[in-house]
């Protein structure tokens, strides 16, 4: 089993969001702060509806720390829904197409839509926010940083390949889109005005880089240990997410090997073997290979549309046109938050995994020890 676990529990328009998150070493000094921070960030974004005006996302910690530091327990998250509304909301009997609606009411025996989709919102992912904003902190601890930046919306396309990460942190942070490329952040802007406009949504795609991850987290010898995989499947997890690449990803299949494979060069002084790029994306044989993880998702449009596709009605069997609900017309921006959450939560585990320790600093000194040993290439 692995050593780090999670929970989320909670209905969009329930009491509250909570998260339980085991497997913390002892000893982590956590910063309510940047919770909240990356919180806030996931509720940002240029396209967000009306939702996001009425909630100001904060955490409470109600386990698992003791004057600010974890103490090995099982950490205990809470965050409130002020638009809580749950049982006087209507019920919902036209399914939208591309939603959960149909599939749920038919699986789980229910006559209201409304069952599934309080669930199936992605409001539950302000907790798994929350829960990587804590991984991304123990990540930190070791020089593991993360970022997560829009690379596509609907048709249009960012060029970000010639910047520095730290470029792209800057300028992405600031985008309303959080798109580091300020001409294609502008055709953003209108491509979603003109989906608003129209009554339609727009999708897109997020990249999430990780830095300061060393050699060999993961495994190529067991199938569920596959880091890669077990990112793709976090990404995967996200509502509305249909597509994950690493690296080069689909294009690599276009490519010869040639043009695909990052080749070894001698080591520098003091430092490790050198690679001419890094299309793998950070991974070689499901385990990283020190380079910075680059990872992508594709997201589809949200499947509320206010000029609503064709649909059936669960009571009368007769077409009708698809639920309207109050919503957003894109979170691309808001799911590369998302994104960068979930691949911190699986960084976080896989480091754990490979070195263990109930406390703070015997995972950091596991870490150092392994790291000096890997200097010898
Ligand atoms: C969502 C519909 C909207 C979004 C929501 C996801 O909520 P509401 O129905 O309350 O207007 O705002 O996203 C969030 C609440 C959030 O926190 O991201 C849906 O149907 O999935």
């Amino acid at each position: 089993m692995p050593q780090l676990r999670y929970f989320t529990a909670g209905e969009s328009h329930g009491p509250c969001l909570i998260g339980i998150l085991e497997g913390l070493p002892a000893g982590l000094v956590l910063s309510v702060e940047k919770i909240n921070q990356d919180l806030w960030r996931r509720q940002q974004g240029y396209g967000r509806g009306g939702r996001m005006k009425i909630e100001s996302d904060t955490v409470e910690i109600l386990a698992g720390i003791r004057r600010g530091e974890t103490i090995g327990s099982p950490l205990a998250l809470l965050v409130r829904n002020k638009d809580h509304k749950i049982d006087v909301l209507p019920p919902v009997t036209k399914p939208r197409p591309g939603h959960a609606d149909l599939t749920g009411v038919l699986k789980y025996n229910r006559q209201d839509a409304r069952d599934i989709l309080e669930r199936a919102s992605a409001r539950e992912t302000t907790m798994r926010v929350a829960i990587g904003a804590v991984c991304k902190q123990l990540l930190a601890e070791l020089g593991i940083e993360l970022v997560g930046h829009v690379v596509a919306l609907g048709p249009v396309r960012a060029q970000t390949e010639a910047m520095t990460l730290q470029q792209i942190r800057e300028r992405s942070e600031t985008s309303p889109v959080r798109c580091a490329d300020a001409q294609a952040e502008q055709e953003m802007i209108e491509a979603i005005d003109r989906a608003k406009s129209e009554g339609d949504t727009l999708g897109g795609v997020f990249e999430v880089m990780a830095t300061g991850v060393p050699v060999g987290l993961g495994s190529h010898v067991h199938w569920d240990r596959k880091l890669d995989a077990n990112i793709a499947r976090a990404l995967m997890s996200v509502q509305a997410i249909k597509g994950v690449e690493v690296g080069l990803g689909f294009e690599a299949a276009r490519r010869n090997g040639s043009q695909v494979h990052d080749e070894i060069l001698p080591a520098e002084e003091g430092g490790m073997v050198r690679r001419t790029h890094n299309h793998a994306g950070g991974f070689e044989g499901g385990m990283t290979n020190g380079q910075p993880v680059v990872v992508r998702a594709a997201m589809k449009p949200l499947s509320t549309l206010m000029k609503p596709m064709r649909s059936v009605d669960l009571q009368t069997g007769e077409e009708v046109r698809g639920a309207v609900e109050r919503s957003d017309v894109c979170a691309v921006p808001a799911a590369a938050v998302i994104g960068e959450a979930v691949v911190a939560i699986e960084l976080a585990a896989a480091v754990l995994d490979k070195f263990g320790g109930d406390s703070l600093a015997e995972l950091k000194r596991n870490f150092a020890a392994y790291v000096e040993s890997c200097r010898r290439w």
